[in-house]
């Protein structure tokens, strides 16, 4: 059985034409994916995820934030199962890879060990965790970020998106608040495909990236308040225009991430005129900032120098700038053992690889605090993601799977 085990290879048709087949829940004309979390098009995915590992012969199960497991019985049951999956949410302006191709490969190991009748020795848990993408919901990766315990289950369920919806109330609209408390899936470790989001991979011509850490990052609500006034007889000298004071804010948002570069980043994703209009002065704003790095040093130091920066430009412009972090992850470090496994998997397949710390968060950086996890990268073209143009390689995904397939196969054992 060992060599069966050694030489198997997963589905990479299959594999690419799900990942094609699923783009149409919340597929846009741009050929992208809008795909929110808990909304009506992440129903649709759920649903045609659950019915696929149903079919694959996999026990499925919800908890309570509408994280989804299946679960593929090994010879060994006392033991809990190696976890593998991803998740089915996108960004509003999202692609067809971010997530899903990490879902979809998880479920296409179980396939192909389906095929080949190879029973692990440890039992397999493939997981779609709750609003990765953190769009609609903040944070980001809330469905793993609430299962390590990082946020209570209450605290997740009363958050409400920007037309005033709680999670809780969403998540029974599209019927995903399962029954089983949080925490109740138990995992011995937990391997996630991804693409990389960026141009590393592509650029050196790596096909797959054996993740060992990734950014901390930094979200701050923010909100200026200056004076709204008549845009056409307020002298300039005046004017306490919240929108030119939030101008300056940004350009400080990217000098400071400049200056403690190239291991940091930052930006400002989100702006709101509380009440906008063409002749009036904006006096109200709110916005958000993301800002990241992979040292926790360089975290303090954007930390302290946007808080310096924002307090100058609002004592010079008579306005109040308030900045609430709401959320911190720090920076990860992926278990050594799982990372070496990845590593060996992507050289006995003989893939060109490279170790690489990834930009963007994930719901294994979570899984990492409470269990042993690693990440498995593959190319995207031009690294774009978080952009309709996001788009990879058939081959390149199929290498991921199958580097997906062996590091589990490595770590479940198969049963003699
Ligand atoms: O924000 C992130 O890094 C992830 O894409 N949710
Ligand atoms: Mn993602
Ligand atoms: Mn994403």
């Amino acid at each position: 059985m060992i060599n069966l085990a050694s030489n198997l290879q997963i589905d990479a048709t299959r594999l690419w034409s799900t990942i094609h087949d699923t783009a149409k829940f919340g597929g846009t004309p741009k050929g992208g994916v809008r795909r929110l979390t808990l909304s009506a098009e992440d129903k649709q995915v759920r649903d045609w995820f659950a019915a696929a590992l149903k079919a694959a012969g996999c026990e499925v199960h919800v908890d309570a934030l509408g994280n989804m497991f299946g679960l593929r019985k090994g010879r060994d049951m006392s033991k809990p199962p190696i976890g593998l999956g991803s998740h089915l949410d996108t960004q509003p302006t999202g692609g067809k890879f971010d997530g899903i191709l990490g879902s979809l490969a998880a479920l296409e190991v179980v396939r192909t060990l389906n095929d080949a009748g190879i029973e692990t020795e440890l039992p397999l848990c493939v997981a779609n965790w709750t609003n990765e993408e953190g769009s609609r919901y903040a944070p980001a990766m809330m469905g793993s970020a609430a299962y390590v315990g990082e946020f209570t289950p209450q605290d997740i369920l009363s958050r409400k998106d920007s037309d005033g919806v709680s999670v809780a109330e969403a998540l029974d609209g599209i019927g995903y608040r399962g029954d089983s408390p949080l925490g109740t899936q138990k995992f011995s470790s937990f391997v996630e495909l991804h693409i990389e989001q960026g141009p590393i991979l592509e650029a050196e011509n790596k096909t797959i990236g054996v993740v060992d850490s990734g950014q901390g990052v930094l979200w701050y609500d923010g909100r200026v308040a200056g004076f709204e006034s008549h845009a056409g007889s307020t002298p300039m000298q005046l004017r306490r225009d919240a929108l030119a004071a939030l101008s300056e804010v940004v350009l400080a948002v990217e000098r400071i991430a400049t200056e403690l570069g190239p291991n940091a980043v930052g930006t400002i994703g989100e702006a709101v005129i509380a009440r906008p209009s063409r002749n009036v002065i904006p006096g109200e704003i709110a916005f958000t900032i993301d800002m990241r790095s992979a040292d926790e040093a360089i975290m303090d130091a954007l930390d302290k120098n946007l808080r310096s920066a924002a307090a100058e430009i609002a004592a010079r412009r008579k306005v109040e700038i308030a900045l609430d972090l709401v959320w911190r992850i720090a920076p990860t470090h992926f278990d050594a053992r799982l990372v070496d496994a990845v590593q060996t998997a992507a050289t006995e397949l003989g893939y060109s690889h490279r170790r690489i710390t990834s930009g963007a968060g994930h719901d294994s950086c979570n899984l990492n605090t409470v269990m042993p996890a690693a990440m498995i990268f593959v190319p995207c073209k031009d690294g774009v993601s978080h952009n309709e143009l996001e788009d990879a390689k058939q081959a390149d995904c199929g290498a991921g799977a199958n580097v997906l397939l062996h590091t589990v196969l490595a770590l479940a054992g198969v049963a003699k």
